[in-house]
Parts: structure tokens; C-alpha cells; sequence
């Protein structure tokens, strides 16, 4: 089972549809960020030498579970995103990756999200090239970048454990994949990488104002194809 969804996700992610995202902060500094992205996209309109989010954790405020701080892009794809098309294929139903299974407590260099009832967060996830439909289409051709998606099981300290507890009841934002992405160069007509450079990409999410104070655990979801692709899991504490 663990070899053939290992041998699964390395065909997929070596493939040409290896559209994959994950969340990689969830309370980034985007407007410190864009001013960052913007200012070399003068020096630099084609964005050969992008600014990367990534290697400026000081943008991070807050981490999803089992992140390390900065940590590893490339072992993070294969750990911490969970790729839930492969694993619906498996009969496999779980919602998050198996180190974001559970809350085990966060050190002071991986803090978690804090937030007011009603107040909001900004989770930070790589366009990785697909924010302009790359890779998200039908046989991994260009499409529809898809839909983001906020879960939340409605109580403190209570987890979502499987696919099929992600429905409208517990949904709590909705977004464009790419509605909040900053991607280089500036001309749409440029859909695929090493042209296109889109790491810049979020989801700005308002906690339900009937939250009560405590930790709350959330998952999100990228959706493309009208199915679900990939998940994170993370918790925000609730003051
Ligand atoms: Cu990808």
C-alpha cells in the first residue's frame, strides 16, 4: 500500500500534470511580500530572477502542522501536501497527510496562527507555476486553475479526518485559486513556467465571529478538475 501510493505520487509529481500546491504559512505578511515581488518585477519586468516568499520566512508569522521553519520545498511536497486524488485512488479517504494527522504543539520557531472571532488570517501557498491553468486542465493540459477552500468541523479541539467531512456545512471561505496570486511576468499571456513565475500566492480568511477562545483545526483544499487535489491541515488559536 505505501509503496504503490509512493510509486503513485512519484509518477504524478514527475509527470507533466504535476500541478501540486500546499500551504506554507497560515499568517504571512503579503503586503510586505508584494512590496518585495513588486519592486524587483521593475528592475526585473520578465521576472527571470523572481522574488521567492520562500526564502524570506521572516514574512511568517504562523505554520501549519509539521512545518519546519524555513524547511524544505522539495521534502515538504512529498510530506506535508497531501495529494488526495492519488489517494481516493487508493480507497484512501483521509483529509490530511499523515504528519498533519494530529496537533502536537508547536515550538516558539513554528508558532501557530492566532486570531479573534471574526477577525482574519492570511495563509500563504506556492502557485508552483499553475496559477494560470498550467497543468490543471484535463490529461495535465491548461484549465481552469481552480478553487481554494476553507473547513472548519464547527468546535475547538476537534478534528476533520476524512474527505467526506469537507462539505458546505463545514466550509468557511471560498476562493479562486489564483484570485489573490501575484505571478510574473505581468502578460497573461504567459501560462507556463520557466516564463511564468507565481509564488506569490494567498487566501485571506475571516474566522467565523461564532468561534469560541481555543485551539480550532482548519483544512484546506485545492481544487481542480471539479475534484478534490490537494490538502493542508493547520490549527489557529482563538483568543
Ligand atoms: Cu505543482
Amino acid at each position: 500500500m505505501q509503496l504503490s501510493l509512493f510509486t503513485y505520487l512519484s509518477l504524478s509529481v514527475a509527470g507533466f500534470a504535476a500541478a501540486h500546491s500546499w500551504i506554507e504559512c497560515t499568517d504571512h505578511d503579503k503586503a510586505g511580500a508584494l512590496k518585495k515581488m513588486e519592486d524587483q518585477a521593475k528592475t526585473d519586468p520578465k521576472g527571470l530572477t523572481p522574488f521567492d516568499p520562500t526564502v524570506h520566512p521572516e514574512l511568517c508569522k504562523a505554520w501549519p502542522r509539521a512545518k519546519e521553519n524555513p524547511g524544505d520545498w522539495a521534502v515538504e511536497g512529498r510530506t506535508i501536501a497531501w495529494n488526495i486524488d492519488a489517494a481516493v485512488f487508493l480507497k484512501d479517504r483521509s483529509a490530511c497527510s499523515p504528519p498533519q494527522r494530529e496537533f502536537k504543539p508547536q515550538g516558539p520557531n513554528t508558532p501557530l496562527a492566532t486570531a479573534k472571532p471574526g477577525g482574519s488570517i492570511v495563509l500563504r501557498f506556492g502557485g508552483n507555476g499553475h496559477s494560470r491553468g498550467n497543468g490543471t486542465g484535463e490529461n495535465g493540459l491548461h484549465g481552469d486553475p481552480g478553487t481554494v477552500e476553507v473547513f472548519w468541523a464547527g468546535k475547538k479541539e476537534t478534528e476533520i479526518k476524512t474527505i467526506d467531512e469537507l462539505t458546505d456545512k463545514t466550509s468557511i471561505a471560498k476562493a479562486g485559486f489564483s484570485d489573490e496570486s501575484f505571478a510574473l511576468p505581468a502578460d497573461p499571456n504567459v501560462k507556463d513556467p520557466p516564463g511564468l513565475q507565481d509564488k506569490g500566492n494567498w487566501m485571506t480568511v475571516k474566522m467565523p465571529a461564532n468561534m469560541e477562545p481555543g485551539r480550532h483545526m482548519l483544512v484546506w483544499l485545492w481544487s481542480f478538475r471539479n475534484k478534490p487535489q490537494w490538502s493542508s491541515c493547520f490549527d489557529v488559536m482563538i483568543s
